[in-house]
């Protein structure tokens, strides 16, 4: 018998994929710094019964509509915006993410940028490397305190309780939005439910961790930053398109808000001379929320774990499209 086909569409590591290898012939691009162009993944996924992707590959129905042997799609990563998940469930294709995996390095990273952003820990590492402390003085490089402020968490899931409980160790009040009431977060650890617009114009540091979706694209308006403290600090560790990065920068740039953590944007990877890199109060990372290594290495352990579980007739261990499950059992 033939084993089936995967394809992994970045560089993994070889330890990861090996157990892959035993039951399937495995091809993986080799270009660690290169997303895979579009046109080798619509090549590979003819003849592909699985694919490790990632977020900078669009999932979508034309591209499951070249893939009639395809049965699993494993997406490196919590967030599942770049596959069409509606789609994949309709071809009964199994979609697997890697929750839970990834939670306490994400919130890890989170609270270091806001730190990074209302400390201006970047700005004084770069002013010490440039050879320009010539001497001390009072106010230099001064800037927000973060104990005892209030943290305005939007979307909280397992990370954004994540980021709670590093907040308790501030002393920081706790207020949170989300689509639903997370009555863990508010007793384990004080937090208190408010509505968006309450949230946003009472918190010093607003972190926004909500997945994206139609009803959360361009959540953060204008009108948004103009409502936030003009010493508010805006930390964006979901996804770019959440923010209307133009509202965004105008805010920064006119004073109404004090500064923005930013680990992904719009588009990625951003461009040397994008706007936001022109502003002081600006940190911006390269899309790195869970990016240890021991994290990154159990993310790939599981994306592999998955597909072999699909490809031997079980039962994958983090699905997202809970109707595969359904129809698999109707088949
Ligand atoms: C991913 C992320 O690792 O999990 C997510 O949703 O944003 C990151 O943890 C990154 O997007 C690579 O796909």
């Amino acid at each position: 018998m033939t084993k089936p086909y995967v394809f992994i569409t970045r560089k993994l590591s070889d330890e990861a994929i090996q157990p892959l290898q035993e039951i399937a012939e495995v091809n993986m691009w080799n270009e660690e710094e290169k997303a895979v162009p579009r046109e080798v993944l619509m090549e590979e996924v003819k003849k592909a019964d699985a694919i490790l992707t990632m977020l900078s590959d669009k999932i979508d129905k034309e591209l499951m509509d070249t893939a009639p042997n395809l049965k699993v799609i494993a997406n490196l990563a919590v967030g599942f915006d770049n596959i069409d998940v509606a789609y994949a469930t309709e071809k009964g294709i199994a979609v697997c993410n890697t929750p839970d995996v990834l939670t306490d390095t994400t919130a890890d990273l989170t609270f270091g940028l806001l730190l990074s952003t209302a400390r201006r820990l970047v700005e004084a590492a770069e002013f010490v490397k440039n050879g320009e402390w010539k001497s001390w003085s009072p106010l230099l490089l001064a800037g927000h305190d973060i104990h005892h402020k209030t943290i305005g968490i939007v979307g909280m899931g397992k990370i954004g309780e994540a980021v709670a409980k590093r907040a308790t160790g501030f002393d920081m009040e706790i207020l949170y939005h989300n689509r639903s009431r997370n009555h863990s977060a508010e007793k384990r650890l004080g937090a208190i439910y408010t509505s968006f617009d309450d949230l946003i114009s009472t918190s010093d540091f607003i972190v926004c961790l909500t997945p994206l979706t139609e009803q959360t694209k361009n959540l953060f308006t204008a009108e948004s930053f103009k409502k936030m403290k003009k010493t508010a600090i805006f930390v964006n560790v979901s996804r770019g398109p959440v923010v209307d990065e133009d509202a965004l920068y105008h805010a920064l740039l006119n004073g109404e808000i004090a500064g923005a953590g930013l680990d992904v944007f719009v588009k990625e990877p951003i461009e040397s001379n994008h706007p936001f890199l022109g502003l002081k109060n600006v940190v911006a990372l390269p899309h790195i929320g869970s990016a240890s290594t021991e994290t990154r290495v159990t993310m790939m352990h599981l994306c592999c774990q998955n597909i072999e579980l699909v490809l031997t007739n079980q039962n994958p261990k983090t699905l997202v499209n809970k109707d595969w499950l359904l129809l698999k059992k109707q088949n």
